[in-house]
């Protein structure tokens, strides 16, 4: 099987340099030790690998087993896909691929994904479920597990080339990828490869969070978790007034941030607004700003109160519930297209037994899908229920 690294093609010399500000010459924190330092993100020589026809490969032995107790634990059950190839072949909608970058100070985000692949919850079937709001199976979609993009730790923009190669790789194949785990400078990735191959101006961007992650670049770091969003608008790769933020409370933005917010026309949705008009009407703006334009959800777990999300590094009581976070990933996904998405920032760590954080994260991805799935059999109305779910059977 040849490697199929579409991804790499796009990096080499169709990016500008400026977009990897860490790879600066004059940067003397560069370390140019020759191939040792590249070693974590080069790809493993599969030319003696037996060959095989691209497509799907279904790693479980059972029609219906609980995948933590009887099979290869991967996302939601599904089968593997490695490259683009397999991901067309295999005529993929959506690729959950796990993210490992750990920059929060409190660690663990890092093994968010594995966690979520084995998840100790019944509902680990193979792929498929109905929704309970809409009445739609997303089973109809085809989901794949594209494994996890490595890290480098605690060298955390250097990881960011590589979740950039491989989340081009995924939009090669115009199968929609959903990250799941690590921290939020990996976004400033999706941002890159969504900017690479849609060209800037066109994705909207909308990223659900306690905090608005327009700090400057500060502790010596040019893109942090923190940071990410005011280096990919200063830089011109996300128009600001394409970047919807929701769920912001907590100690931030102070005066100099919030004017930075206002100058480049960020939509920015507190939620002092939500309290204050009602959730659903805010949500309604939400909505109507992104109507009808492809989108990117970038889903920050510590948006959710800690009441229902206790799993995360950056914790802001308040926030919202999670029966309204799966409504806002609910109706963002039949109102509009979503061409990517991610769950970042959970903390396995942080969560208690019962990993009630990483079984709302699972729930929110299943929300999406089924949002997605719903758009594609028709249903226009974003606050659509399934008539069933609402009568009495009398
Ligand atoms: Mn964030």
């Amino acid at each position: 099987m040849a490697n199929d690294e579409p991804g790499e093609r796009l990096l080499d010399g169709a990016v500008p340099a400026d977009w990897w500000p860490w790879r600066d010459p004059d940067d003397p924190a560069v370390n140019r030790l020759g191939a040792q330092y590249d070693a974590m993100t080069t790809r493993r020589d599969v030319s003696t690998d037996p060959a095989r026809e691209p497509g799907l490969f279904n790693p479980q032995r059972y029609a219906g087993g609980l995948v933590l107790l009887s099979g290869f634990p991967t996302f939601l059950g599904a089968p593997l896909a490695m490259n683009t190839a397999d991901l067309k072949a295999g005529k993929v909608d959506a690729a959950l691929v796990g993210l490992t970058v750990d920059d929060n100070p409190v660690p663990g985000a890092r093994y968010a994904a594995n966690e979520m692949r084995t998840l100790r919850d019944w509902m680990s079937f193979p792929p498929g479920g109905t929704d309970q709001y809409l009445g739609v199976d997303w089973g109809s979609l085809r989901v794949a597990d594209y494994g996890n993009i490595a890290s480098y730790a605690n060298q955390n923009e250097r990881s960011l080339e590589e979740i950039h190669k491989v989340i081009s790789e995924i939009l090669a194949a115009d199968t929609i990828p959903i990250g799941v785990g690590g921290t939020h400078i990996q976004s400033y990735s999706y941002v890159t490869a969504l900017a690479r191959k849609y060209g800037p101006g066109q994705i909207m961007l909308v990223h659900v969070d306690a905090h608005v992650d327009t700090y400057v670049a500060d502790l010596g770091r040019t893109v942090h978790n923190g940071s990410f969003l005011r280096v990919a608008v200063d830089k011109g790769i996300l128009k600001g007034d394409d970047l919807v933020q929701v769920g912001l409370r907590g100690q931030g933005p102070g005066e100099a941030n919030l004017a930075w917010l206002r100058e480049n026309k960020v939509r920015t949705h507190f939620q002092a607004e939500a309290d204050t008009i009602g959730w659903e009407n805010a949500l309604k703006r939400v909505l109507s700003e992104v109507k009808g334009r492809m989108v990117y959800l970038s889903f920050d777990v510590d948006a959710i109160s800690p009441a229902y999300a206790p799993g995360v590094g950056t914790q802001d009581p308040d926030g919202m519930t999670a029966a309204q976070a799966l409504q806002l990933v609910r109706t963002l996904a039949i109102n509009s297209e979503i061409v990517a998405a991610d769950f970042i920032e959970y903390n396995p760590l942080m969560d208690d037994a019962h990993q009630t954080t990483g079984v709302l994260v699972d729930r929110l991805i299943r929300s999406l899908l089924a949002g997605i799935a719903a758009r594609r059999q028709g249903i226009t109305d974003p606050f659509y229920i399934d008539p069933r779910r609402l009568d009495y059977n009398s």
